[in-house]
């Protein structure tokens, strides 16, 4: 297949960033085989399909590298509750939060959890994406955190889109180990990830450091127990205070950490030594009505790769739009339209240890999104406006 006559934003093997006007992209099975300037597009394309996009934009298909999107209910009594005042820890103190959302997601069937869970990915796909992070975290037993998980696998064979999964049995303590972190650790959260690597269920592993979750030291031995089974880890670091969850998290190599608005100069520094990636979330951010902002300047100093995603969740980010995520990420923490397109693409990619999608260059998957507009800032810049024209994935349309 061959494209042409597009505005193409690229990112090269190298990550760097480019605007083609009137391009072309040769497509070969799965693969980008060739892009750049109409006039230099080779002559032995073939007889394959052509698909003149007539100014179009096309970018990579978005990678959405951080969601909850497998769960039950919703939380809108609890979203009442703070606009009257309480704050979200204080809700989860009082057996809301995450807790809620894990009794919901034990008592629903696997169906109904699938069922749910499509139609938010499929309001995803509308927007362009073509590959996104699972996590678990609302089971918080071996049974349920296995269920959710078999979910995120199935949603990849429902749907044309990629998904990694991350186990997060250390989201929340259950309600029947309340103040006993360690014995929910040792009796069901550790055995959970080795059943649930077993099955082939789980790409990498997470966890929530936070006064209300878990600490650094627990943390730790979680990620012991993952890198005794060579799985890569990610984590929820210094989103609502800092417990040094994102050092502990370079210490071990993680692929990023994500939220970050209490992380300091020196923690960006770790991450950077560890090459991680920082994974922004302005809909939580919003949502919560935080005002700490995530060390921009930092993270741009030290060279940390920003990437953005929807955290896709009942209680602190109900939100389905990376569109939207691209737009908070220039009003609120005022990101440039070029970062906020390559935190949902090239760097996202990098927060999911992935090499061969994000970007637009020969030889990575032909995942890419056709987008009815002229220059990719446009992207970042309306609000509530969905411009997708088309998406390919994995070269097929
Ligand atoms: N941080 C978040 O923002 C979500 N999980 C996490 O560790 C919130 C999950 C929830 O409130 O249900
Ligand atoms: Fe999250």
């Amino acid at each position: 297949m061959l494209l042409t006559h597009a505005n193409l934003a690229t990112f090269d093997a190298d990550g760097a960033y480019g605007l083609v006007t009137d391009g072309a992209i040769w497509i070969e099975s799965e693969c980008i085989r060739w892009v750049g300037p109409m006039q230099d597009a080779p002559q032995e394309t073939g007889a394959g399909e052509r698909l003149d996009l007539g100014g179009r934009l096309v970018t990579p298909g978005l990678v959405d590298c951080h969601t909850h999107i497998v769960h039950a209910g919703n939380r809108s009594k609890e979203f009442e509750m703070r606009l009257g005042g309480a704050s979200y820890e204080e809700v989860a103190r009082a057996g809301g939060g995450i807790n809620s959302t894990v009794t919901a997601t034990r008592d629903a069937s696997e169906e109904d959890l699938l069922c749910s869970a499509l139609t938010r990915v499929d309001a995803l796909i509308s927007e362009g994406v073509t590959t996104l992070e699972i996590k678990s975290g609302y089971g918080l037993n071996i049974k349920s955190e296995l269920k959710m998980l078999r979910v995120a696998r199935k949603i990849a064979r429902e749907r044309p889109v990629r998904v990694k999964t991350s186990f997060l049995g250390a989201h929340s303590v259950p309600a029947e180990y309340s103040g006993r972190a360690d014995a929910y650790l040792d009796e069901v959260c550790l055995p959970a990830l080795a059943a649930a690597d077993e099955a082939g269920l789980v790409d990498a592993v997470d966890g929530f450091c936070e006064g209300i979750a878990f600490s650094r030291e627990q943390i730790r031995r979680v990620f012991e127990a993952a890198k005794s089974l060579g799985l890569p880890v990610k984590l929820h670091a210094e989103q609502l205070s800092n417990l040094g969850g994102a050092q502990l998290a370079a210490e071990f190599s993680a692929m990023s950490s994500d939220h970050l608005e209490y992380a300091t100069e020196e923690d960006v520094a770790a991450m950077a030594r560890a090459g991680m990636a920082a994974v922004l979330l302005p809909g939580a951010f919003y949502f919560l009505r935080e005002t700490k902002l995530p060390p921009l300047e930092a993270l741009r100093s030290h060279g940390v790769a920003m990437a953005l995603a929807t955290d896709c969740n009942p209680g602190t980010s109900p939100l389905t739009s990376p569109l939207l995520v691209m737009n908070m990420a220039c009003t609120l923490f005022r990101m440039t339209p070029e970062e906020a397109l390559s935190g949902v693409t090239l760097h996202g990619a990098q927060a999911l240890g992935l090499n061969d999608c994000g970007k637009l260059c020969a030889g990575a998957r032909a995942d890419l999104a056709i987008w009815d507009v002229e220059h990719p800032a446009e992207l970042a810049y309306r609000i509530g406006f969905n411009p997708l024209h088309k998406r390919i994935f994995a070269g097929a349309m």
